[in-house]
């Protein structure tokens, strides 16, 4: 391929960031053939339901996608749709694959092949952010944190040859200069159809709030950026005009979108004139407000994603996690469910605050709530986490494929791992029993979430405590 003399080349940080992508583009014109990348979204090894069934679009592949087909040719492969990576990589010059630790190994294992291909093999996500040097053993360049603010650098060092270990931006970049992600290279995949009809949609990253658990305070810092709200409302109104119907539904992949209250109202608001459909994942610092709640039924919402974590208040106080009161759970339920709003209730067990009693709290509040769709997991510390680091020495083994929440990581210390895990399968069986689901379900409008309980009813009657080993 030929290559432009080196005075020509980019040094991002002595650009703008306008007049680096303009060069960039040119170069990439100039080149004769352009690079080929293949991107993967590996499939996890896990035995859980966690990729199986119908599977939400990777928003963060897309992205990558996103900005890579601009000065390059995309093939685009996500193998949960059971699309298949080939084993010969001889069509590529690229090969760039998205990691979480549930599906580091896979990743890694394509990154192994393609690097032995003498391909350019570029990891990133979350795990490889996490676990840069372990990473750097199956790859070329491992990428920390989001492409978008590393990205000239990174394409600039792709057209020279000249590949770094690690790319971490100094700093990240504004929302607003993101590229709309074209969800073509999604859509047009074999397979498609399996892909949940939710459209994944972003308005702002990060979250101060600093659980000690989560990944996103150790990525993303304190930050918190957020998209113009005409950015985000011309993103809905294009998909509307896609699917050629006003009533879209749509799924925020935010970490935690209601931080800065004033811009989620004013975009709720906006969204209410759309008539589109929505759910979030969402902290409840200010849903016990009932202006919230109602402004949020009207703007479409039908389902939130709250993690209540748990009723142990020394468990919360634990885990760091601010945004959560004890005392509003209740009043949030209520003020959700008067505006239509259904719950997915997140609750973890295996903290060392928990005790046999924590198993029959969490069920009575569950069955008194009426929450539509409970899902526990086991709490499992991250690499990267201060929490992983915190409980490194007890965790029982560091196999990936086990990192899904669906695993026992380590005995807590007010009960034995055998309790645990009995009480964590009664729990969820007695929560999705026919009559259980009836009684939180009663007068519930005849949707998915109906069906994700009966799915859950026949999933939960299998478990055994050996399930989760
Ligand atoms: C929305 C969300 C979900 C959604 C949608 C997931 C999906 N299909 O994308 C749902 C609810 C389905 C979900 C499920 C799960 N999730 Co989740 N989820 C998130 C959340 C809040 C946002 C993810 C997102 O899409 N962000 C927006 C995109 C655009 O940003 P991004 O992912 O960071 O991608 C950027 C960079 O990472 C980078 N990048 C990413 N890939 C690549 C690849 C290359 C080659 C390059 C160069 C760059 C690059 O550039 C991207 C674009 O900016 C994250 C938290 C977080 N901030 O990561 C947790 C998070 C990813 N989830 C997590 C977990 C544990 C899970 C579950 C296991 C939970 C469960 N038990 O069911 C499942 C696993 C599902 C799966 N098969 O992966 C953990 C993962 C921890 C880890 N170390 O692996 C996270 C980090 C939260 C946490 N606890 O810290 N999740
Ligand atoms: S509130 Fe959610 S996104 Fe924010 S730090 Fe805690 S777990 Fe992470």
């Amino acid at each position: 391929m030929p290559t432009l003399p080196s005075d020509s080349l980019i040094t991002p940080l002595e650009c703008t960031s306008d007049s680096s992508e303009r060069h960039i583009h040119q170069f990439a014109v100039q080149q004769k053939s352009k690079k080929r990348w293949l991107l993967i979204q590996p499939v996890s090894n896990t035995s859980m339901m966690v990729d199986s069934g119908t599977v939400s679009m990777p928003l963060n592949l897309i992205m990558v996608a996103t900005l890579v087909g601009k000065l390059f040719d995309v093939t685009f492969i996500d193998e949960r749709l059971g699309n298949k990576v080939p084993d010969d990589f001889s069509g590529f010059d690229i090969v760039a694959v998205t990691s979480r630790t549930l599906n580091a190994s896979r990743a890694y294992q394509i990154g192994d092949a393609a690097l032995a291909q003498g391909k350019i093999v570029i990891l990133g996500g979350v795990h490889p952010t996490m676990l840069h040097e372990e990473a750097t053993a199956h790859c070329t360049s491992v990428v920390y944190g989001e492409i978008e603010s590393i990205w000239e650098e990174l394409a600039n060092d792709v057209m020279t040859g000249k590949m770094q270990s690690i790319y971490r931006a100094k700093e990240l970049k504004p929302m607003g200069s993101m590229v709309h992600p074209d969800f073509n290279y999604a859509l047009s995949s074999k397979n498609a159809k399996k892909y949940s009809s939710r459209i994944p949609l972003l308005a702002t990253k990060g979250c101060p709030v600093g659980c000690n658990f989560c990944t996103t305070p150790t990525v993303y810092g304190k930050s918190y950026r957020y998209r113009e709200l005409d950015l985000v409302l011309d993103e809905m109104r294009y998909h509307q005009q896609r699917v050629g119907k006003k009533n879209v539904n749509f799924s925020f992949m935010d970490d935690n979108i209601s931080f800065r209250p004033k811009y989620f109202m004013t975009l709720l608001e906006e969204m209410a004139k759309l008539g589109v459909h929505w759910n979030a994942n969402i902290s409840m610092n200010f849903l016990d407000k009932p202006e919230v709640a109602e402004l949020a039924g009207r703007s479409g919402c039908d389902l939130l994603s709250i993690g209540f974590e748990s009723l142990n208040p020394e468990t919360i106080k634990s885990v760091q996690k601010g945004s959560n009161r004890l005392g509003s759970y209740e009043t949030v339920v209520s003020n959700l469910h008067k505006n239509g709003i259904a719950i997915q209730g997140y609750f973890m067990f295996g903290f060392d605050n928990d005790t046999e009693e924590s198993f029959q709290l969490t069920y009575d509040f569950i069955m008194k709530n009426k929450i539509e769709f409970p899902v526990f997991s086991l709490v499992t510390p991250f690499p990267g986490t201060p929490y992983f680091d915190e409980m490194k020495p007890r965790i029982r083994h560091f196999n990936w494929d086990k990192y899904d929440t669906y695993h026992y990581m380590f005995e807590p210390s007010k009960m034995s791992g055998e309790k645990l895990l009995s009480n964590f399968v009664k729990l969820q069986q007695e929560v999705y029993k026919g009559r259980a689901i009836m009684q939180r379900m009663k007068g519930k409008p005849l949707n998915w979430i109906w069906l994700a309980n009966y799915m859950m009813n026949r999933f939960t009657g299998r478990l055994t405590p050996e399930s989760y080993l």
